[in-house]
């Protein structure tokens, strides 16, 4: 027979770690969508918002109907793929200038992510995106229908950030002449700053061609980024899903490598091992890395006075792990999970909205669809 004594230890670590799951917010339903992949906050407080089949979407954040937007280009709706990002360029309210990225098709059997301008048009009842442009393509399209990252950010100096997953091909994300399993910085047109850290990367060699991507390339060794933010000091940190563990948080150096497939706290999904990042210094080793694996869908970091405790940290989507994770940023690049809310379902997005409340988006909540959830201090 067990005894009491250890029968009360028990219950009562079952009841703290209870209490650790206990939610400080309320959570509010707004609406329900199909698969939605992203959302993003218009200056006017209103949202944009993707489904991944290809609908944009702009959200009254009352709840009320919203209006799908027309002019969206089609897209490639398989596997992870589909439409992905939205955003809105810094001066949008001067230029209307929206971005979506979402996978094309190529040659053959063959498809890459790709990232789009546009102008969004309110001036009918019914808005339009106009003028759209590809300015962005991953480069070789690939086989397969996975990890096409294509997360977008814009920073505090105005330059366009694309993550590009590795397509599930592993080796790109070490070759310099594909924009596969990277992160880019490019103008707000597409056109590459001179500035990059790889643009003289061939200069010397006579035997690659000029024209490549490599000049776009801010830092690589990246597997499937599905998050790019900056702190409140600006800087820039990025969310990758690891292959068997090894899920990663990372802070971006200029031209640093993050290791992948060489390195990883991770193994292969068949069990085949991966060095981890100790045994290869010349990495950068991620900031923080989860095994078991959170599956972070987007990150954000939160900057509001509804949830001041909060401030400065990085809220992490948690997708396998239903969870929203809360990490501390440190000044010296570490960082650390402080607690983690058990959400019950996949969390795709993640947006701070201007009174401090946050934007949740779930994309698949059984027998529903997702969801779109604000959450508020709890009343
Ligand atoms: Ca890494
Ligand atoms: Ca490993």
């Amino acid at each position: 027979m067990r005894p009491l004594l250890t029968v009360c230890a028990w219950i009562l670590s079952c009841s703290a770690a209870l209490a650790q799951a206990e939610v400080p917010f309320d959570i509010e339903e707004i609406d329900r969508f199909e698969e939605p992949w992203a959302i993003e906050k218009l200056p006017d407080g209103r949202l944009l918002l993707t489904e991944k089949r290809g609908t944009l979407l702009i959200i009254n954040t009352d709840g009320e109907r919203s209006l799908r937007v027309s002019g969206v280009p089609s897209v490639v709706y398989w596997g992870q793929g589909g439409l992905g990002d939205v955003m809105v360029h810094p001066d949008f309210e001067d230029n209307r200038f929206v971005y979506l990225s979402y996978v094309e098709a190529g040659v053959g059997d063959t498809r890459g992510a790709v990232v789009a301008r546009g102008t969004l048009d309110e001036s009918d009842r019914r808005p339009a995106l106009r003028d759209v442009e590809v300015i962005w393509r991953q480069y070789p399209k690939q086989v397969g229908y996975g990890h096409y990252g294509h997360r977008m950010l814009f920073d505090n100096d105005g330059y366009l950030w694309i993550s590009s997953g590795d397509r599930q091909k592993f080796t790109p994300s070490q070759d310099m002449q594909s924009n596969i399993g990277k992160l880019v910085r490019l103008h707000d047109d597409g056109s590459v700053p001179e500035d990059n850290p790889f643009v003289d990367y061939y200069a010397e060699d006579p035997f690659v061609d000029d024209e490549g991507v490599y000049p776009q390339i801010w830092s690589l060794g990246h597997r499937n980024p599905l998050g790019m933010t900056l702190d409140l000091d600006g800087r820039l940190w990025e969310i990758e899903m690891g292959p068997g563990g090894g899920d990663e948080l990372n802070l971006i150096e200029r031209g640093a490598n993050y290791g992948y497939p060489v390195v990883s706290n991770g193994e292969h999904y068949d069990g085949r091992p991966i060095p981890n990042h100790d045994t290869r210094p010349e990495f950068n080793a991620p900031a923080l890395w989860w095994t078991p694996v959170i599956s972070p869908g987007d990150i954000m970091v939160y900057g509001g006075e509804a949830f001041s405790p909060w401030q400065g940290n990085a809220l992490i989507a948690g997708l396998s792990s239903r969870a929203i994770v809360r990490v501390q940023l440190n000044d010296d690049g570490s960082a650390e999970e402080l607690e983690r809310f058990d959400m019950g379902n996949r969390i795709r997005g993640l947006q701070e909205a201007d009174d401090g409340s946050i934007w949740v988006l779930e994309d698949h909540v059984p027998g529903v669809g997702g969801r779109l959830l604000k959450l508020t201090p709890k009343s």
